[in-house]
C-alpha cells in the first residue's frame, strides 16, 4: 500500500489495495488508522459490486439503513444510490445533478452515521466535485473568545425544516410521516468530542442545523453564521474530483461536506453505504 497526504490538513491516497479482495487485518488496521487521522481517504482505481462495498464497509461498523428509503440500492437496502440517473421516468438515486449545500451526514438522526463510503460508478466529464472541511483543525484554530462562546452549547438538527426550507421543486427531498418519525428534531452539542480519537471539533451541519439552545432566533442565527467562516477557509478544504472507480470516505465526526451541481444531461451513478459508531458512541458527546 501506498499512502500520501492530499489537502494541508485532512485527506490521504490510498493506492495499492484492492477494496474487493478480502482484506489482511494489518491492512485494514493501516486503512483505518489513516482515514481517522487524515478525516478523508481517497481509494482510485477500485471496482465494487455492491457486496465488495458492503463487506469494506462492515469491517468499519455496523452498517447503516438510511431513512430515505426511496433511494435505497433495489438489490441492498444499506446501499443507498446517490445519483441524477432516471428508471421509468423515475429518480433512481438522491441529490439530482443540483449543488448538494455543506452538511453532516444524518446530524440530524439522534444517533448520527459515523463514516460515509462512496464508490464513484459513473462521472460526469465536468462539475460534481465534493468539498470536505476540517471541522476539528477549524475548531483548534477559532478564536478563543468564539471558542468560549461555543463551550458546552447544544443545537438542534432538523431534517424537516431543512426539507420545508430547500425542498421546493426538490421533489427527491420529500419525506414520509414515517421516514419523520425515525429523524425526529435531534439536540446535539456543537463541539463534539472525536469517540475514538478524543479531539474535539465544531458539529454545525449548515443544512440541517436549525438553532442553538437557549438562545433568540437573532442570537441564534448570527452564532451560526459566525462560525461558518472559520469552518470553510480554504487551508482546511479538500476537493475531490472524482475519476470512475474512485472510492472515498469521511469521518462525519470531524469533517463535513458539499457537492458542486453538473450538467444534466451527463449521468452519475455514486453507490453509498455508511457505518455506525460502536455502540457505546452512538449519542454524539
Ligand atoms: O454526491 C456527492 O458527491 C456527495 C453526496 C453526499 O453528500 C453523500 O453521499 O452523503
Ligand atoms: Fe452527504
Amino acid at each position: 500500500m501506498n499512502i500520501r497526504p492530499l489537502g494541508h490538513t485532512l485527506g490521504v491516497e490510498i493506492t495499492g489495495v484492492d477494496l474487493a479482495a478480502p482484506l489482511a487485518d494489518a491492512d485494514f488496521d493501516v486503512i483505518k488508522d489513516a482515514w481517522l487521522h487524515h478525516k478523508v481517504a481517497v481509494f482510485p482505481g477500485q471496482t465494487l459490486t455492491e457486496a465488495a462495498l458492503m463487506q469494506f464497509g462492515r469491517r468499519f461498523g455496523e452498517l447503516e439503513i438510511h431513512v430515505r428509503s426511496t433511494y435505497h440500492s433495489r438489490e441492498n437496502s444499506e446501499v443507498m444510490i446517490v445519483s441524477n440517473k432516471k428508471e421509468d421516468g423515475r429518480a433512481i438515486g438522491v441529490l439530482g445533478d443540483g449543488e448538494a449545500q455543506w452538511h453532516i451526514d444524518q446530524s440530524y438522526m439522534p444517533q448520527p452515521t459515523f463514516g460515509t463510503i462512496l464508490f464513484g460508478q459513473e462521472i460526469p466529464p465536468e462539475g460534481g466535485d465534493t468539498w470536505f472541511a476540517d471541522l476539528a483543525t477549524a475548531y483548534d484554530r477559532l478564536p478563543p473568545v468564539l471558542k468560549a462562546k461555543i463551550e458546552g452549547k447544544r443545537v438542534v438538527n432538523s431534517v424537516d425544516r431543512h426539507n420545508r426550507r430547500d425542498a421546493a421543486g426538490r421533489p427527491d427531498l420529500a419525506m414520509s410521516a414515517e421516514q419523520l418519525k425515525r429523524a425526529p428534531d435531534s439536540p446535539h452539542p456543537l463541539v463534539r468530542t472525536h469517540p475514538l480519537l478524543g479531539t474535539r471539533a465544531i458539529y454545525y451541519s449548515p443544512s440541517h442545523t436549525a438553532e442553538v439552545e437557549g438562545l433568540e432566533e437573532p442570537d441564534s442565527q448570527a452564532l451560526l453564521a459566525e462560525l461558518l467562516p472559520h469552518m470553510t477557509k480554504p487551508d482546511l478544504i479538500y476537493k475531490h474530483h472524482w475519476s470512475v472507480g474512485d472510492v472515498v470516505m469521511w469521518d462525519n465526526s470531524a469533517t463535513m461536506h458539499r457537492r458542486d451541481p453538473f450538467p444534466g444531461e451527463y449521468s452519475r451513478l455514486m453507490k453509498r453505504v455508511s457505518f455506525r459508531y460502536p455502540p457505546e458512541h452512538r449519542v454524539p458527546v
